[in-house]
């Protein structure tokens, strides 16, 4: 049987869900939480969508149901009895939620990672996908459920997310397709664009200056690093792709310090040296173009690890 036919049978059979995505959630995670709460919804369910840190507001206020998200601190109010976790490649990645799963037969495991691995029930993982918004829309055909406008704007900002607004190699024909469908049922593009990727509040804008001016080349200018050495509340998604806008940069690498003493890093490549290999070095993942870990250290300890990584791999892609 074929993991769309399985999920949407699970879906189907189950009347309790909880609703879960990666910590630090971005357009794609979001997005697609919200779209699988509302085909719950549709079918008649319950559910619970959960989150592990915060739920990030400002730039995704635009979704709809986005209030009905609550992070995981305390109890659930109730006690769901299977769980469809979304864009998510390996358990660790929930964070705190991992704790309120069932056990991993009642779990549904949605995603496009290609280094998923595989920790549900039923595994319904196609890295050819675009996103896991897209893949949401296939369950949604499935089933036979007209999307609705609101569907749609989830379903559109998680592709446009996850393409960077169209412009990445997973920008696939059937992509387009989809995203040109929803924009037949009242999506608009340019607010969608907007909301995501223009609407920077002044102090994320000085911190990306800040960042910026961290700039540092090696590998004979094909690796670019920039670093916040600080804990900083701003939204600094984005920051390390201003890094790849270099000419000549293959790979480029954001630090960003967290509390307690560890630093994010954010990895992105233009496409010859796989940098889901660099974070998985470090218990992190993603996708060879795109991928993040958490490096421990001082600021120089993290920057010559991450480093010495990243010189590995461009070695052995011979670039
Ligand atoms: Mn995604």
């Amino acid at each position: 049987m074929d993991a769309l036919k399985e999920a949407c049978d699970f879906l189907r059979e189950g009347d309790r869900f909880l609703l879960a995505t990666h910590r630090n959630a971005d357009g794609d995670g979001l997005a697609s939480l919200l779209a699988c709460g509302m085909l719950l919804r549709r079918m008649g369910k319950s559910y619970l969508m959960v989150v592990s840190d915060p739920v990030p507001e400002g730039r995704y206020s635009f979704l709809p149901g986005l209030p009905e998200v609550f992070s995981c601190r305390g109890p659930l109010p109730w006690r769901p009895e299977r769980a469809v976790v979304l864009d998510t490649p390996n358990l660790e990645r929930l964070g705190d939620v991992t704790k309120l799963l069932p056990k991993a037969g009642c779990v549904l495991n949605v995603d496009h990672h290609e280094d998923n691995a595989f920790f549900g029930g039923i595994n319904l993982v196609l890295p050819e996908a675009s996103s896991t918004c897209e893949i949401l829309h296939s369950i949604f055909s499935s089933l036979g459920l007209p999307l609705d406008g609101d569907v749609a704007l989830c379903i559109y900002t998680g592709i446009a997310f996850d393409t960077g607004g169209f412009r990445f190699s997973n920008t696939t024909s059937k992509a387009l397709h989809i995203a040109g469908d929803m924009v037949e049922l009242g999506v608009r593009p340019d607010e969608v664009a907007d909301a995501l990727f223009h609407r920077r509040s002044p102090e994320a804008i000085r911190r990306l200056a800040e960042a910026l001016s961290s700039l540092e080349f090696h590998c004979g200018g094909k690796v670019g690093m920039i670093s916040l050495d600080d804990v900083t509340s701003e939204d600094t998604e984005g920051f390390v792709d201003m890094v790849l806008f270099v000419d000549g940069v293959e790979v480029a690498a954001f630090l960003r310090r967290m509390d307690g003493g560890s630093f994010r890093v954010s990895l992105r490549s233009r496409g010859d040296v796989p940098v889901n290999k660099i974070a998985g070095r470090f218990g992190g993942g993603g996708h060879p173009r795109a991928a993040g870990c958490y490096v421990h250290g001082d600021i120089c300890e993290a920057k010559r690890r991450i480093l010495e990584a990243i010189r590995e791999a461009v070695r052995c892609s011979g670039i």
